[in-house]
């Protein structure tokens, strides 16, 4: 294969809920994650290609790096739009050649005129395609696949390409897929329903080179649904973790994403904090049954949710947990119902949006039936807009949940939460590290813009006094989540 000089560019996420941006400044990190998939598709380019990975979100970008390179592969979701869009023409503007790929170019691959080659779906498959037609000299404008690839036969992950003292967690992947079918969710568009899963020898050979590069802490699991096969969980992967995890002395706390049935297994449950499983997102929607049904997110209907995630905490793994509205089933009582329910449920982390119709979505084709399609879809829930004609009066919808927002953000319903939480939570036994370096610098931090500058210092003052009394085994988590507070309440613009 010809020598090639590849500059691989992950694009600048805005400001948004999950960017966790203002409580990174804390802990002195520049991104919460690092871009996986790039560094998959770094793996795979030729073994002689020279390789430069800069994540706008952690490093510059400079005319020089540019100027270096042959091809500028970039990949992104549909959040990142903006800072594609100015990554692609600083690119044409120096006469670079650009492949992209990823969840935005495989959902809008007609918006990119100006790509050269856009290499769709899942580059195990669409990749080999483009680097044989570029070394024969005849590269297309457009690889795609129907097919789903098995990702037994990944390659392990290019992490050494990674700045990774800048990041907050790092991730690795065990499957891809899901077997549910609610309506407005892009991963079985994107990635099919039946679970493709790597083997647990796989998972054990990325975990030693996460390790082997000096990763210590959170290690984020990003399968869109975990527990897609629990057998293989349970009788496999779990047992193995776990023996793993001893011999390193729990060098990792591992996060990752679930559906609520995760509270009905209780060998399950037991088997994942077993091997170091601290914190899930679970999907939870709606406490309303009657919009859950109309999403098909039949997973959580008759089922007392809020003793599911009480369940899940109770074991010792922390619940995030998503929600929305906007459902044509809503009834104005929902912004309430949302607020009662993320209260009682003591989920920290809830992140509340406004029901969006990604495309390629069972969501976004029945709304096109409907004639409700009214615009693109930004890849933000929580920026006040969306792409569809909601049931409920657009104005009506906007209020009420501006008036959830309040209702969980403000200081005092929040700290209430996070000390409700935290008078009950039993922290797993494995997790034995205490106060660090970089957790006194976080408290001093937060001491400071908290404790001493910012409005509502009385209720940082309550909530860690009371849990150094009280529950000080959970003493950092108080610290953590009066952070967290903050980059919401600066995200949704709470004063
Ligand atoms: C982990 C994760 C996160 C993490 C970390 C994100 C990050 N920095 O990487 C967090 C929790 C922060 C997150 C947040 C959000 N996420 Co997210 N996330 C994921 C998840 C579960 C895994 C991503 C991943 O690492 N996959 C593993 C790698 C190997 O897969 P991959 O990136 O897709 O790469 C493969 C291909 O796409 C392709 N490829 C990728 N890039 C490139 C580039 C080139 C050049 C080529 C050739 C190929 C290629 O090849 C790779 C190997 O097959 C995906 C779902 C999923 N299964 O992928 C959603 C997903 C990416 N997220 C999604 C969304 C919507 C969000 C949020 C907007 C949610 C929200 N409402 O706030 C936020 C936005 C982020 C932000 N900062 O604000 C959507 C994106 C849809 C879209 N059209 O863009 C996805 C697909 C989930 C979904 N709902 O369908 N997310
Ligand atoms: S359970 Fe989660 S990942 Fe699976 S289809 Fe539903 S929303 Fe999508």
């Amino acid at each position: 294969m010809k020598f090639m000089k590849a500059l691989l560019l992950y694009p600048e996420f805005p400001v948004t809920f999950w960017s966790f941006k203002y409580a990174l400044k804390f802990i002195s990190k520049k991104s919460s994650h690092p871009p996986l998939g790039l560094i998959t598709v770094a793996a795979m380019l030729p073994e002689d290609w020279e390789i430069r990975l800069i994540d706008l979100n952690v490093d510059s970008l400079m005319d020089k790096d540019i100027l270096w390179a042959d091809l500028v592969f970039i990949s992104a979701m549909s959040i990142q739009l903006e800072s594609v869009k100015a990554l692609i023409k600083r690119c044409k503007s120096k006469a670079k050649r650009i492949v992209a790929g990823g969840p935005l170019f495989t959902e809008e691959a007609d918006h990119f005129p100006q790509v050269d080659h856009l290499v769709l779906n899942e580059a195990e498959l669409t990749l080999p395609g483009f680097l044989n037609d570029l070394q024969q000299g005849k590269p297309k404008k457009r690889y795609s696949t129907k097919e789903f690839p098995d990702i037994r036969q990944s390659v392990l992950p290019a992490y050494q390409l990674l700045n990774r003292k800048k990041y907050a967690v790092m991730s690795l992947q065990l499957s891809r897929g899901c077997p549910f079918n609610c309506e407005f969710c892009e991963v079985t568009a994107l990635f099919g329903n039946k679970m493709r899963l790597k083997s647990s020898d796989h998972i054990i050979e990325e975990l030693n080179s996460i390790y082997a590069s000096g990763w210590r802490g959170e290690v984020f699991f990003v399968d869109d649904n975990f527990i897609g096969n629990r057998k293989f969980l349970k009788s496999d992967l779990l047992p193995r973790l776990t023996i793993w995890m001893q011999e390193r002395k729990y060098p990792f706390k591992f996060i990752t994403e679930a559906s609520i049935n995760l509270s009905d297994d209780d060998l399950l449950l037991d088997n994942m904090v077993k091997s170091g499983f601290s914190s899930v997102f679970v999907g939870i929607e709606t406490p309303d049954e009657d919009s859950l049904k109309e999403c098909s997110k039949f997973q959580n209907n008759n089922r007392d949710l809020i003793e599911s995630v009480h369940k899940i905490q109770n074991k010792g793994i922390v619940v995030m947990g998503g929600f929305i509205v906007g459902f044509d089933n809503d009834k104005p009582s929902i912004f309430q119902q949302q607020i009662d329910f993320i209260q009682h449920s003591g989920i920290i982390s809830a992140m509340v949006g406004l029901l969006n119709a990604p495309p390629k979505t069972k969501l976004y084709n029945r709304l096109l039936k409907e004639n409700r399609i009214i615009s693109n879809f930004s890849g933000n829930n929580t920026d006040l807009a969306m792409n569809f004609i909601p049931k409920m009066s657009f104005e009506d919808l906007k209020h009420g949940y501006q008036n959830l927002i309040s209702g969980i953000y403000s200081r005092k319903p929040y700290y209430h939460r996070v000390k409700g939480f935290l008078s009950r939570y039993q922290k797993s036994v494995h997790f034995k590290k205490r106060f660090g370096m970089s957790d006194i610098k976080a408290l001093v931090k937060s001491i400071l813009i908290l404790g001493i500058f910012k409005k509502g210092r009385r209720y940082y003052w309550k909530l860690l006094l009371w849990t150094l009394f009280n529950r000080p085994k959970v003493f950092s988590m108080a610290v953590t989540y009066s952070i967290y507070g903050y980059h919401f309440r600066k995200v949704f613009k709470i004063k």
